[in-house]
């Protein structure tokens, strides 16, 4: 195959966007260290900068989004306006009820109506920034859990949190959605409320049309299947979005891709063959990482290059060969057309893919030999937190 395929197998790419995390650009560590490093933002305004600066080497990335209250700003219209002028465009507005002390026994499932309230008003307040950023979804992640056997009535905290849902729903805008995003653990260990897809997608069924669930692929146990998970909310119609990342353990974010882009390949598989591919599909390809260690913006090009040729060799999968192969009961035919698809190098064509748009061939060259991280590096003194990890 590798030999065989020409660029206009790759001709789909263009409808391809990547959302990237406001928060990848800010001090972050692990609970045990983090490493503040040179020239990171200082406000929401530099890490919109950026991400521009990813999109402008890459083609690949005009959006991104933002967590509230860590990206508050005080005129969103003018944050707004400021993407706009650099090409881009606010994407998905992300909550937070994990950080605050009032919500040390849950948020949207906490016992207390008065709490329950105030994390309600929270996602108010997220849904207020979406009208002036021009946003469609509101994500919500919930860090709600116990640790204890018999330490709140399980079910109690669902029949809440799908209460709580409901009152938040109701207040989008017609062209927003909810997307749900589920974790099996931490920071609670016993019991998390929306562990897992199933209870995800019980609550954004319940709710309606306009709520879907987001999967991120850090939050599976090891060895979890995740592509079956993604062909399955493709079939039922409930996948809004991805939280791309990888992972060796747990909720790592990593690179996405970096840890096992052969999971990443099988993902994209899934994608296209159910639909989830494209700006019109409805499914965000967003990011949700760290870059502890390493620098933060080539860490960004490198983790959507990485969505892009995952991407390229999914798209070169020979679909109507694979079929041929299962419907004859062929095993190895069918394995060895998938795999024939995984091993091609399509790095030399997205090299031509790019330049033919007026892009770097070489993104990650592209940017050591910018300037720009030389120039954030002297101009940004005291860059913020990507907000959590100390
Ligand atoms: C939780 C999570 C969720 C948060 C983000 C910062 O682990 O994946 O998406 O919003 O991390
Ligand atoms: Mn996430
Ligand atoms: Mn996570």
């Amino acid at each position: 195959m590798s030999s065989m395929f020409t660029s206009q197998d790759l001709d789909a790419l263009a409808d391809q966007s990547i959302e990237l995390p406001s928060w990848a650009f800010g001090n972050s560590g692990t609970r045990f260290r983090v490493f503040p490093q040179a020239g990171v933002p200082r406000d929401p305004f530099e890490k919109v900068a950026d991400a521009a600066k990813v999109h402008e080497l890459t083609g690949l990335a005009p959006i991104v989004a933002l967590h509230i209250p860590w990206d508050l700003v005080e005129d969103f219209a003018a944050l707004r306006r400021y993407a706009e002028d650099l090409g881009m465009t606010l994407g998905t507005i992300n909550s937070n009820t994990f950080q605050d002390d009032a919500y040390k026994l849950g948020s949207l499932t906490h016992s207390d109506r008065r709490i329950r309230q105030q994390a309600i008003d929270h996602h108010f307040q997220c849904i207020d920034v979406m009208g002036q950023t021009g946003s469609r979804d509101l994500k919500i992640w919930l860090a709600d859990g116990t640790n204890y056997p018999g330490q709140d009535d399980i079910r109690g905290r669902q029949d809440r949190l799908a209460d709580s849902l409901a009152k938040i729903y109701q207040r989008l805008g017609e062209d927003q959605r909810l997307v749900l995003e589920y974790k099996f653990f931490e920071p609670a260990f016993y019991h998390t409320d929306v562990p897992d897809w199933g209870t995800a997608y019980a609550h954004v069924e319940a709710l309606g049309e306009r709520a879907l669930v987001c999967l991120d692929t850090g939050h599976h146990a090891p060895g979890t299947n995740i592509e079956f998970i993604v062909a399955q909310l493709l079939r039922l119609g409930k996948l809004g979005a991805f939280d791309f990342n990888s992972r060796f353990y747990a909720d790592d974010d990593l690179i996405v891709g970096a840890a096992d882009p052969f999971q990443l390949f099988r993902i994209l598989v899934e994608v296209i063959r159910g639909g989830g591919f494209g700006s019109t599909s409805g499914v965000s390809f967003m990011l949700d990482q760290c870059h502890n260690i390493e620098k933060k913006i080539p860490g960004q090009i490198r983790s959507v290059l990485n969505v892009q040729e995952m991407t390229a060799r999914a798209l070169l999968l020979d679909r109507a060969a694979l079929g041929s192969a299962q419907d004859a009961g062929d095993v190895l035919a069918a394995n060895d057309v998938l795999m024939d698809a995984f091993y091609t190098d399509v790095r030399p064509a997205l090299a031509e893919w790019r330049a033919s748009r007026g892009l770097p061939a070489n993104p990650m060259a592209a940017y050591a030999a910018d300037g720009y991280q030389e120039r954030i590096e002297l101009e940004r003194v005291g860059g913020a937190q990507a907000g959590w990890g100390a």
